[in-house]
């Protein structure tokens, strides 16, 4: 909790090299939840960097027993403590420092640092948790070697697990044990984590390509082995495809993965040990839907991708912390993709990053909280790891591998390990090593870290019949933020052109490499940059930013029927689906102005043509098809509106939705019958794609029921044999509004055991636009609801405050308050999640007077209450005090 009124802000510019480094850390834990007991004996020497002879520590919420420095204690006078540091002055060359330490890990309720989960002892240090455990200069360029020595009860806590290699262990007295691990590489401290705990683990030894066997396990709960599988599975695919694609290889004898109950984000990449939120390792096709089994095989491979990217390459400072997320997150994708392994099951993946983005780091990029890649400055740290470090930040990796091909990007990451490995350094390094060994001059590269903001490309045409010629204007503009003026970006836009007959024409550009090719990749660097392309027979159809080539927002005057055009024909399946989506989308701006005004709502038979060809045709992927006939959402919808009224979208986008599935019923049913997935469940891209969009249609069937269709979705609901089945249709009958209440209940009973599924559970619910804030609260009440475990609030409430928009922006504002309420009662238990909730009213100024009006009180509620955390502080004051 801040103990003063304003917090400070911290500047990339002030960064100094630390004034002492650290060689060795042995550190000794007494677990008790109570009262444990750290004792740290850490060997400091001077950096000769630095022209500090100050020893500076961080430490938070600690009980210091005791300081010794060089073996003698260090009396009062001999080092400052103030507020969360501990300073000693004008320190010796070499220094052994003995410090002991009090904390009390039950009543750790932040989830940062030594907490208890279900009477289970674990840890979270990144990015500052390590000083909530001891003293220590926590900061991620000091790196040292690691020796950890646990004691705890060995009934209640028969597992203890460090870092790196298990040395010794044994017996004492009263029932206690011990354990010794000691980590052969160096690491910041953000990556030290310990657990102490009762656990069982599926386990294999697993021979690497160089023929070294290594011990992997998972660990998890007694009654959760029946769920590691593809967890492990996901975790020897990601060994694998980080030795062939990037020839990187395990660099331990042991990698654990250990599951949690209580964790604040995904999955943490401690060296050797990474720990993991329970979602994303438990799976069987029982509890875990396709999109659950997608999220571990992602994430274990991103926690896996780390150990080379984050933990023997990291960051000097907290400003870089996308140099090892945005590449992290960069390398998951590609490893999920390969895992599919066809171009379809690519470009479905490709397809998903983009609705990401659009979701969620576009609006970040244009709202108060708006930052560049790399920023310059924070308040909390913990409120940075945002989709535009992680996504934006992946965006920027893939635009290297996008200039310079997978060999040329391949040759970029050889030189960045051949110069780092064992470093802690700069985005501007990642960017030299991908120049140098390429030959290229990336300098303009450099502002995609530097300049926050979604750019807009216009695109602008012009054919010469008579010169065959066809020219392509680029205009590149970014907003200029407070603080910034934008300057052009260097911008990869992939570019194709389409016959009449549908087919891509062969290119020739003024450039004398890729002639011929289907797709060339235009460098937009200029403010405005004229292309040619050669021999152009006929006037064609530019299909532009293909593959999503860059994170930009692609403005050009389309067409109906070009775009009709490249949604029926572009052989780049992510403009194929883009068009679909401009089609949709200019639609559905029309109709929630026509709803605003109280106009009739119409929609045209050409766009519903579209939709039934697409549907119907057997060609394509069934991933592919669902993606394609979901609409754009109601948050991406508002993004494009001047002044946002979120139940005239709402409306708009449900007229859409009913008149389609009214005018496509037939087909829709076809492909329910067509798209089923008997037998034994796999979560294979084929078998998960066909379910979507099986249940895609049954979501649609049900929009406007009768018994038949309601039927379809009992049966299914009662006779899925999988997760995604059951779940798809029971969401399906609650959006319906028929007979939810009874489905709902059973689901209970079936799966109160099981707290992911419980989480699923009050998830639809919050998200079904029957749901009002008044029945939110009512579900609070439910003895299954905790605000302490952050699965189970994100569920209820976030999937409120985030999905269900035209019941969380009711017009009396009530749901503002219950807002304001829970943001406040979050931050006195957990501010890290709290600040997330926070961040729910970033775009407040977007939306109607009278609401902004509400959303004003409840943020000025929050901003003026007594006891808030820097985390909730920063994001309520940026958006009360930005212009956006
Ligand atoms: N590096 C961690 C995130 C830590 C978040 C701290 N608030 C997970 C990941 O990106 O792999
Ligand atoms: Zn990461």
């Amino acid at each position: 909790m801040r103990t003063d009124s304003s917090p400070q802000t911290i500047f990339r510019k002030d960064y100094l090299p630390p004034s002492y480094l650290v060689d060795t850390v042995e550190l000794g834990f007494d677990l008790d939840p109570a009262r444990t007991i750290v004792a740290n004996r850490v060997t400091l020497r001077h950096n000769p960097l630095s022209k500090s002879r100050d020893i500076v520590l961080h430490g938070e919420e600690l009980e210091l027993v005791q300081l010794r420095m060089n073996g003698k204690p260090l009396q009062a006078g001999q080092y400052e403590l103030n507020g969360n540091t501990l300073t000693i002055r004008k320190a010796p060359l070499a220094v052994v420092l003995e410090i002991e330490t009090l904390t009390a890990p039950a009543k750790n309720t932040t989830l940062s640092g030594l907490y208890v989960s279900n009477g289970n002892f674990f840890t979270q240090c990144e990015a500052e948790g390590f000083r909530r455990i001891t003293y220590f200069p926590d900061r991620p360029d000091v790196m040292a070697k690691y020796t950890v020595m646990l004691r705890a009860d060995k009934a209640l806590y028969p597992v203890l697990l460090s870092n790196g290699n298990l040395v010794e262990q044994g017996e004492l007295d009263d029932g206690r044990h011990y354990a010794k691990w000691e980590d052969p590489f160096k690491k910041p401290s953000y990556l030290f984590a310990l657990v102490a705990a009762r656990l069982v683990c599926q386990e294999e030894r697993y021979t690497l390509q160089s023929g070294r066997e290594v011990l992997l396990q998972v660990w998890v709960e007694e009654g959760n082995l029946d769920k590691t599988d593809y967890a492990m599975q996901s975790l020897k695919n990601s060994i694998r495809w980080d030795e062939e694609r990037f020839g990187l290889e395990l660099d331990l004898d042991r990698f654990m993965i250990v599951a949690v109950g209580d964790f604040n984000m995904g999955a943490m990449e401690n060296k050797g040990l990474n720990i993991f939120n329970t979602k994303f390792v438990l799976a069987n096709p029982r509890v875990a839907t396709d999109v659950d089994y997608a999220g571990i095989e992602a994430v274990v491979g991103h926690e896996y991708f780390h150990n080379w990217t984050g933990n023997r390459v990291t960051c000097r400072d907290w400003f870089q912390l996308s140099l090892k997320e945005g590449l992290t997150v960069f390398r998951d994708q590609e490893f999920s993709a390969d895992m599919i392994g066809t171009d379809s099951g690519r470009a479905v993946t490709r397809i998903d990053q983009v609705r990401t983005l659009r979701q969620a780091q576009f609006p970040e990029d244009a709202g108060p909280m708006a930052h560049p890649v790399r920023p310059d400055s924070f308040v909390e740290i913990n409120n940075f790891y945002t989709v535009t470090i992680y996504e934006k930040g992946a965006e920027v990796v893939r635009m290297y591998q996008t200039l310079v091909g997978r060999d040329g990007f391949r040759k970029g990451m050889d030189l960045y390990f051949a110069r780092h490995d064992g470093q802690a350094v700069e985005c501007d390094d990642f960017r030299a090593a991908m120049a140098d060994a390429n030959g290229r001059d990336l300098s303009q590269f450099e502002r995609w870290y530097s300049q926050a903001g979604t750019p807009v490309v216009r695109a602008e045409t012009r054919y010469d019949a008579a010169a065959k010629t066809f020219d392509i204007t680029l205009r590149q503009h970014c907003a200029a933020s407070a603080d910034q003026q934008q300057l052009p970006f260097h911008i990869p836009v992939a570019v194709g052109l389409l016959g009449a007959d549908g087919r891509d024409l062969p290119l020739k550009t003024d450039a004398q490499d890729r002639q011929g090719h289907a797709t060339v990749v235009l460098e937009l660097r200029r403010e405005e940059q004229t292309f040619r392309f050669h021999d152009i027979a006929e006037r064609p159809t530019p299909s532009i930013l293909r593959d999503f080539s860059a994170p930009v927002v692609l403005e050009y005057d389309y067409s109906d029927a070009e775009l009709l055009h490249l949604f029926s024909h572009d052989s780049d399946p992510v403009n194929r689906w883009e068009a679909g989506q401009r089609l949709a989308m200019a639609r559905l701006l029309k109709l929630t102005a026509a709803v605003a005004a109280g106009a009739p709502l119409t929609l045209d038979d050409t766009f519903i043509a579209a939709q039934r060809a697409l549907l119907v045709d057997d060609s394509l992927d069934p991933a592919f098809r669902e993606l394609a006939l979901i609409l754009p959402s109601e948050t991406i919808i508002a993004e494009r509106m001047a002044v946002v009224e979120p139940q005239a979208i709402h409306t708009a986008r449900q007229f859409m939705r009913r008149t389609l599935a009214a005018a496509l019923k037939p087909e829709l049913l076809a492909q329910y019958h067509a798209n089923q997935t008997p037998g034994a469940y796999s979560p294979d891209a084929l078998s998960a794609g066909k379910r979507a969009l099986k249940n895609l249609a049954l979501a649609y069937l049900l929009i406007a029921p009768r018994e038949a269709e309601l039927a379809l979705a009992r049966r299914q609901f009662a006779e899925a044999g999988n997760m995604t089945d059951r779940a798809a249709a029971l969401v399906a009958l609650i959006h319906s509004g028929s007979d939810a209440g009874a489905h709902l209940h059973s689901f209970y009973q079936d799966f109160e055991q099981e707290a992911l599924v419980v989480d699923k559970w009050f998830a639809m619910q919050a998200a079904a636009p029957g749901t009002d804030v008044a029945a939110v609260r009512q579900l609070m009440e439910h003895p299954a609801f905790t605000l302490k475990n952050p699965n189970r609030a994100r569920s209820l409430i976030f999937n409120f405050t985030n999905g269900n928009p035209s019941q969380f922006h009711a017009a009396d504002g009530s749901a503002y308050e219950f807002w304001a309420e829970h943001v406040i009662k979050l931050d006195a238990l957990n501010p890290q999640v709290a600040a997330r909730l926070a961040r729910s009213m970033d775009r407040w100024r977007r939306y109607t007077p009278a609401l902004q009006a509400h959303m004003q009180r409840a943020l000025e509620r929050v901003a003026a209450h007594a006891r808030l955390s820097n985390d909730v502080l920063e994001v309520v004051s940026k958006a009360l005090a930005g212009a956006q």
